[in-house]
Parts: C-alpha cells; structure tokens; sequence
C-alpha cells in the first residue's frame, strides 16, 4: 500500500463508485456525470502528488478497529441519499479517547466527526465546523487512538 498503482486503483474506484451514485442522482444527464467526474479525477491527481495516506480497508487502532469508511463519496444536499459518510468501529466507542476531523488538502482543519446514535459510527456530513456546506472536493479524515491513527479520504460531490 501506498504506492502509485495502489492510488491508481482506488482513482478508478472512486470514479466507478461517483459515475454510479451520479447516475442514479442525474437520470439521462450524462455529460453532467462526465464533467463531474473529470473535476474529482483532477482532484484526486493533486491529492496523490501531495500525500502518501492509505486508503480504504479495515485499520486497527490498538485495541479497537476502523471497520469501514462508507460511503466514500458523500452527496450532502439533503436528499436522504448518501448524505453523510459513516466511520464504522468494530465496538463502541464510548469511553474510549479519541480524536477525530476532517481536513482539506491542503491540511486545514474542517471539521470534527460526531459520534452517531448506535455509538460504534462516526460521521461526517460535508459540513465545516461553523455548519457551512464545503465545496466538491477530496477531503482527509484523521481518527487517532492513543499513538495509532486511521486516516484516509471521503469525497464530496455536489
Ligand atoms: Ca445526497
């Protein structure tokens, strides 16, 4: 992990998963979808030239696991549909000490994670900290447990 095929690979995902979610989301508006998707791969080329952050896939953080980041793609706009990422735990993470946020690349600060009613998730709703939508883009999540950290990206499409 963390070579330039791994990211290659995970480019072509997030495209495949952005065409799927978007043609659901445009029906029949393909050059829409096209154009989209264009703008996340540019994206994501900066993002691969600036960072080595693994993504995807289950991440210990001692004695706790990051199970899955899902979906990776979010569409914040209200519709119930994918709205908000989801940062599944194999336990609850009450009591524990962590740390969590969102970050844009250019490694500001955007955002915590809230801890959600079952208490095993964190999430994310593409919102900064002061409530505001963020723009379209490759956002960073940053989950650290004791001296362990998940970290990986979530992208917004709007
Ligand atoms: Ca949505």
């Amino acid at each position: 992990m963390g070579t330039i095929s791994y990211y290659f690979k995970e480019i072509k995902n997030a495209r495949l998963d952005f065409l799927k979610v978007c043609s659901d989301m445009f029906k029949g508006k393909k050059e829409k979808c096209v154009r989209k998707t264009a703008i996340i791969t540019s994206a994501a080329i900066i993002f691969m030239a600036a960072l080595t952050f693994v993504w995807g896939g289950s991440q210990s953080l001692g004695g706790i696991t990051l199970l899955e980041v899902t979906p990776r793609i979010i569409t914040p706009n209200g519709d119930n549909f994918n709205d908000k990422a989801f940062f599944k735990f194999d336990t609850s993470l009450t009591g524990i000490p962590f740390t969590a946020a969102i970050y844009d690349i250019s490694g500001a600060k955007i955002s915590g994670l809230m801890l959600d009613d079952t208490e095993k998730s964190l999430t994310w709703d593409g919102k900064d900290q002061s409530g505001k939508a963020v723009p379209s883009g490759i956002y960073i999540y940053q989950i650290n447990v004791g001296q362990k950290t998940a970290s990986g990206t979530v992208v917004v499409a709007r």
